[in-house]
């Protein structure tokens, strides 16, 4: 052990420490199924942070471990420690490797959040530039109704470099309100209480809110925008992955935040199209006047718990003892 020289070890270590930092960085299950183009880029971005996180992880508590053991206090011994004052060179190479680490982060999330869409190209027809060209009345439609702006938006996730040139394929107008999310498809005039698009197809939500600030995140898209009052914003993704997959509020937005979920049905083209035809027949009824009339903000609790009474295994008996034992 004395012949082998500490720069030794410290270079086997460091092997080690990058390999199984590397390894757990490409193999963790933390992530929900990637369903979206958009998926895979936050996913690199996201492995590579979690990569140097577990080799600081390692670097750190083995190096406590390690002299928690090798520094320890051997018997009898009752000296002070060795006084240390301080070490340039160690404190100059502990702040410059996170300096280079989070500016490399910071680069790399710009770089990823440019390719998702988030920074839409100038120039681009739903872009700024085209805002200064519009009339005013359809300036004032998009000032006084967010719900029905006219003009898309360009807050959130856009068009990127490669699709700024091309019309969306499917355009969905998608209203927060507590504790919904309403979708309207201005095309077909569909409204409906779950989102459904065609896989493959790029799609453009044009978000708004009614009341307060909420969140519209797809897990499994690796989306997340906020749908605020007044101020339009957008989400564009690609599907890539067949499925239902949950939508989230993720904006605290009042006593029934937690309820405010939804999901995201990506059909296969074929799907779609039968989907589309089935409710383009059967909207008659207003859904949006029924989603209202069954707004949680009117409930009472009770009202509000009962179809979850039956997911936590509870009957109403029960739950009417519980309410009464209070
Ligand atoms: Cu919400």
């Amino acid at each position: 052990m004395e012949q082998i020289p500490v720069s030794l070890w410290t270079l086997v270590a460091g092997i080690l420490v990058s390999a199984i930092s590397i390894w757990i960085g490409q193999h963790h299950s933390l992530l929900p199924v990637q369903a979206s183009l958009q998926a895979p880029m936050v996913d690199g971005f996201f492995n590579v942070m979690f990569t140097i996180a577990i080799a600081l992880f390692l670097v750190v508590e083995g190096t406590i471990v390690i002299f928690l053991f090798k520094y320890r206090r051997r018997r009898g011994d009752n000296t002070d420690g060795v006084p240390v004052e301080g070490n340039v060179p160690l404190e100059i190479f502990w702040t410059a490797i996170p300096t280079v680490i989070v500016v490399c982060l910071g680069i790399y999330s710009v770089d990823v959040f440019n390719r998702m869409g988030g920074l839409e190209p100038a120039g681009h027809p739903h872009g700024g530039t085209h805002v200064a060209h519009m009339s005013g009345s359809a300036m004032a439609a998009t000032l006084d109704e967010p719900g029905t702006a006219k003009a898309a938006p360009k807050i959130g996730i856009g068009a990127t470099s490669k699709t700024q040139d091309k019309a969306p394929d499917l355009v969905v107008d998608v209203q927060g309100m507590q504790y919904a999310w309403i979708f309207n498809y201005p095309e077909s005039g569909i409204t409906a209480g779950e989102l459904h698009v065609p896989v493959g197809a790029d799609v453009q939500l044009n978000l708004s809110a009614q009341d307060v600030i909420h969140s519209f995140w797809v897990p499994n898209f690796r989306i997340k925008q906020d749908a605020i009052p007044g101020i339009a914003t957008q989400l564009r993704f690609v599907a890539t992955k067949p499925g239902t997959y949950p939508v989230v509020c993720a904006e605290l937005c009042g006593g029934y935040h937690g309820s405010m979920r939804s999901e995201v049905v990506v059909h296969t083209p074929e799907e779609y199209q039968s989907w589309l035809a089935e409710n383009q027949i059967a909207q008659k009824q207003d859904l949006r006047q029924a989603i209202a009339a069954i707004n949680p903000a009117d409930l009472s609790t009770s009202e509000f718990l009962a179809p979850h009474v039956k997911d936590l295994g509870v009957n109403a008996a029960t739950l009417e003892s519980m309410v009464k034992g209070h």
